[in-house]
């Protein structure tokens, strides 16, 4: 029989690590005692090692942490068979994007998950969200990781994790992913859907990481109102590289002369300008009204259907790495982690 598959347990902080202590306050629990507060973790068919970071409330993540991150997987790449990464819900979705673009050759499982309710608290989601992560993060096929990409578990479903957005504050079901489908269904069995899942390179022992991401980024969201003094004053910020301009619908912004001319000299500035829409579901779709052709004329990036949490990080990434300009234009019309459904898909 195969040994058991050696899974890598990260803990970051957020709500999953919290307990009560004595005087009823949530205090963070120690993940490496995390045998007594989990009994039934040790039924688990993997072998379990535990790598607490400082603990943090995930609002307070920046890119020198998903950095931390990138580089404790590459290198614990070798020794294990997959990784779940405990993460407070509120940025987890910026977190699974930014690691589907950094950790480039991935071809091992990387589960995110969290939960609503603190570990502590009888009824927490944290427990079930935890004990199929690591099941989802362990499981073979041909000898093979199920899930060669980075994702993200929660509530009986997992999904492409640079395709989620948190869509509840209150909700158990915190995550959705509109535009493309959960790559497993947990009922009674976890239904894996294999189609949609993707097909790494083969597996290697040596993980290739960006450590570089570019601070130069800025989301614009649209809406009637917006004065052209901002505007202009936002597209003239010195060091600026990037904006993730989200737009109406499927892609529309207002065609009026000042607004084309200040986003069209942004543009020729060298400022990549990538458009999304600010709607939960959908693409853009910059051929459909006059609206949107006028972006396009001006050099706008069409985002397709990709979330914003993907499109901040994906131009973190590539605007990080000294490419040419016509490089990262490029890097930007493909998909290159599954982030976008492209044109002859859609
Ligand atoms: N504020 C918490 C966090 O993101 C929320 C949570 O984990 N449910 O760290």
């Amino acid at each position: 029989m195969d040994k058991k598959p050696k899974i890598l347990l990260i803990y970051t902080g957020g709500t999953i690590g919290m307990r009560r202590d004595a005087g009823g306050t949530l205090v963070p629990f120690d993940f490496s005692a995390m045998y007594e507060e989990i009994p039934s973790l040790r039924r688990l068919e993997v072998d379990i090692e535990v790598l607490t970071m400082t603990p943090i409330d995930s609002s307070n993540v920046t890119p020198d942490r998903w950095v931390e991150l990138a580089e404790i997987i590459r290198d614990n790449y070798a020794c294990f068979d997959g990784f779940v990464v405990l993460h407070g819900t509120d940025t987890m979705s910026y977190t699974a994007a930014a690691l589907s673009f950094m950790l480039e050759n991935l071809a091992k499982p990387v589960i995110l998950t969290g939960s609503q309710i603190p570990m502590g608290i009888l009824r927490t989601d944290g427990r079930e969200n935890l004990i199929t992560a690591l099941e989802i993060a362990g499981a073979r096929r041909d000898g093979r990781p199920v899930i060669p990409e980075v994702a993200l578990y929660f509530q009986n479903r997992l999904f492409r994790g640079n395709r989620t957005t948190k869509q509840s504050a209150e909700e158990l079901s915190a995550f959705s992913s509109y535009n493309y489908p959960p790559l497993a269904e947990v009922g009674v069995n976890i239904a894996y859907n294999y189609a949609a899942i993707s097909k790494p390179a083969e597996v290697s022992d040596n993980l290739r990481i960006a450590t570089s991401l570019s601070e130069g980024v800025v989301v614009v969201k649209l809406f009637p109102g917006i004065s052209e003094s901002i505007l202009r004053a936002i597209l003239s910020v010195e060091g600026l590289k990037g904006v993730v301009l989200e737009t109406f619908g499927s892609g529309n912004a207002p065609s009026g002369e000042w607004f084309m001319r200040v986003l069209g000299e942004a543009i020729e500035r060298g400022i990549i300008v990538i458009n999304v829409t600010q709607c939960a579901g959908g693409s853009v779709s910059m051929q459909l009204y006059e609206t949107g052709v006028g972006l396009q004329s001006l050099g706008v990036v069409s985002g397709r259907d990709m979330t914003t949490e993907a499109a901040v990080t994906k131009l973190m990434y590539l605007l990080g790495g000294n490419r040419p300009l016509e490089e990262c234009y490029r890097l930007l019309e493909k998909p290159i982690k599954g982030e976008f459904t492209p044109e002859d898909v859609a």
